[in-house]
């Protein structure tokens, strides 16, 4: 392997090879400081948007190991709680054998598979942008919570949620920076400094390679879409600091994008957390 560990950003890894790396980050760096504010960084919901868990893992990955300044002050000054691949069976899934698949893996009982992981959430669930068929890509479930995946990470959630400020989800792809909530058009209370937090983060990412971005809450700028998780966390627990990253790209590639630009999109997807972050400790 390479200096830094047997693991790369030039190829797109299998859930065993993520696995591996994470225990090894485990043993090579066993001093785990806690007691400042918490941010939450989910990835791989949606098991198709290889992109999240890539750019998940590297940003793990910097915040370890840069020698940047602000980078180095930004993983210092929290506790973060990361979970580079939320829908692991699905994850492996597309890279065996069908690589648009979304949902999680669970048999419904009627011929289909799995649920929409960011449909199955207890907040306002199936209102809205979902799909009673089990054979849909948006079948929010039978229930709330009905997978092991979202049930056993809200329960993790409920744990903590007393210590974090912040919750971040990664998907693909659309270049959007998404506030709460999607389930319908109400803002939430803080929705001004978001959106200028989030502006003002959209324009640091776009300084390094002029990638654009658009920032907005859900309803607005894409979809009604109800029980996400991002929309759980900040209704039930009304953590301040929530945004859904639309990765790279605008659609030319889609959710097949390249692995020439894993290292690219998220070197510019961590210029812009750095940002957010100095600009919400100032709120
Ligand atoms: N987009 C998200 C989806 O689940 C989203 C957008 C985020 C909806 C948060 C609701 C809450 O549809 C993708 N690409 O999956
Ligand atoms: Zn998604």
């Amino acid at each position: 392997g390479n200096v830094r560990g047997a693991f790369d950003w030039l190829g797109y890894h299998r859930l065993n090879t993520i696995y591996n790396w994470l225990d090894s980050l485990v043993t090579q760096h066993p001093e785990i400081v806690e007691g400042n504010p918490g941010i939450f960084i989910e990835g791989g919901i949606h098991a198709r948007e290889w992109i999240s868990p890539a750019v998940v893992t590297y940003i793990l990955n910097e915040l370890i190991l840069s020698d940047d300044s602000r980078v180095r002050y930004m993983a210092e000054s929290y506790d973060w709680y990361i979970f580079p691949v939320f829908n692991p069976d699905g994850y492996e899934y597309t890279h065996t054998t069908n690589r648009l698949w979304r949902k999680t893996r669970r048999p419904t009982g009627r011929g289909c598979y799995g649920a929409d992981p960011n449909r199955n959430w207890n907040f306002h669930w199936a209102e809205g942008g979902v799909s009673r068929n089990p054979c849909s890509e948006i079948y929010p479930g039978d229930r709330p919570f009905s997978e092991t995946e979202t049930r056993t990470m809200s329960q993790y959630i409920d744990s903590i949620q007393t210590k974090i400020f912040s919750y971040i989800a990664f998907h693909s792809y659309s270049q959007l920076l998404l506030i709460p909530y999607g389930y319908s058009n109400k803002r939430v209370s803080n929705y001004d400094d978001l959106f200028q937090i989030g502006n003002y983060s959209i324009n640091a990412l776009s300084q390094r390679y002029g990638t654009r971005y658009k920032v907005g809450n859900i309803v607005d700028i894409i979809y009604v879409a109800s029980g996400g998780s991002m929309d759980w966390v900040r209704g039930t627990y009304n953590i301040p600091v929530t945004y859904t990253y639309e990765l790279r790209d605008k659609g030319r590639y889609g959710f097949i994008l390249p692995a020439s630009q894993i290292i690219p999109t998220a070197k510019e997807t961590l210029d812009s957390l750095v940002a957010m972050f100095e600009q919400a400790a100032k709120r």
